[in-house]
């Protein structure tokens, strides 16, 4: 398609931008670090979002360049800053099952002087369901040199009690779907705090996304939730306007 090759041109000229979100320390309020969000200024339409551009950097397999780019892109960044804060990239599931894609992360962070720790890649069901060993193998290399696994959009598949079990998440981020309307609604209310028993009992700290506003704050907080990301603390921004955060007083 047309949008699949201004893709291409696209990112040879520049045209496309790493945006920044916080997560914050839900009990302290600070922040511990961001989760990376690509952005596209076309030339012509103006901001398409990744909702529209990655399914189909996905189906031309222009996603494996595309998130070469942000992973590379996103070390270069943050090793720079004087706060040493955590980065949260997106890993489509191509770029997952790509057998080289340990051992690229891992030339990214040799290159750049990122530390692994600092690394943290956050994967959907869907990248795990197809081939569960080889995702498994995959994400074993992944750990194996520092870098941590997040399991994203949690609750949104079919999010089983084994696949939490099968697979060493270091974090779980709860889907905003079910942040939404957590202080009203009592089926997502129960989803939520499921969820934190579930995972407490697993040992693995859970990320609320789409936290808005303090009632979901305060349902959150109540709950035990360790992290939470959203409005509330910040929407998505370029660097350019969180140097505080990351050169500031920590
Ligand atoms: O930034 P926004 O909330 O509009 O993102 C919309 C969707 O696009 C989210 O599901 C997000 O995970 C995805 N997305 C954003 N940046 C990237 C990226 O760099 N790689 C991948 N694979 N997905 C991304
Ligand atoms: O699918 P993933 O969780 O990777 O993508 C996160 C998406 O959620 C991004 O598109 C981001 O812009 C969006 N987002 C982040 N915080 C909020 C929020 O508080 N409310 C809403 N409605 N969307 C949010
Ligand atoms: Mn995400
Ligand atoms: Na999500």
């Amino acid at each position: 398609s047309a949008l699949a090759m201004d893709m291409r041109h696209g990112l040879m000229h520049g045209e496309f931008e790493l945006y920044f979100q916080r997560q914050n320390d839900t009990q302290s309020g600070k922040v511990v670090g961001f989760e990376v969000l690509l952005r596209w200024t076309h030339p012509m339409r103006g901001m398409v979002s990744p909702v529209d551009f990655i399914p189909i950097a996905e189906r031309t397999g222009f996603i494996m360049e595309l998130g070469d780019w942000v992973l590379r892109q996103a070390c270069l960044e943050a090793v720079q800053w004087r706060n040493p804060l955590c980065i949260a990239v997106n890993v489509a599931p191509k770029q997952l099952a790509n057998p080289a894609f340990p051992q690229r992360v891992r030339d990214i962070l040799t290159e750049t002087g990122l530390p692994a720790e600092r690394l943290e890649l956050e994967i959907t069901e869907s990248g795990i369901i197809a081939d569960q060993q080889h995702a498994l193998n995959i994400i074993r290399q992944l750990k194996s040199f520092g870098v941590k696994i997040a399991m994203d959009d949690y609750g949104t598949g079919y999010s089983s009690l084994s696949t939490l079990q099968l697979f060493p998440f270091d974090k779980i981020k709860i889907d905003r779907a079910f942040i939404d309307n957590v202080a009203e609604n009592r089926q997502s209310a129960a989803i939520v705090r499921s969820t934190l028993i579930l995972a407490q009992s697993l040992d693995i700290p859970v990320l609320a996304e789409g936290v808005e506003n303090a009632d979901h704050l305060k349902f959150l907080q109540d709950e035990g939730c360790a992290q939470v990301q959203g409005y509330l603390y910040g929407r998505p921004a370029p660097l350019s306007q969180l140097q505080d955060v990351v050169n500031g007083q920590p």
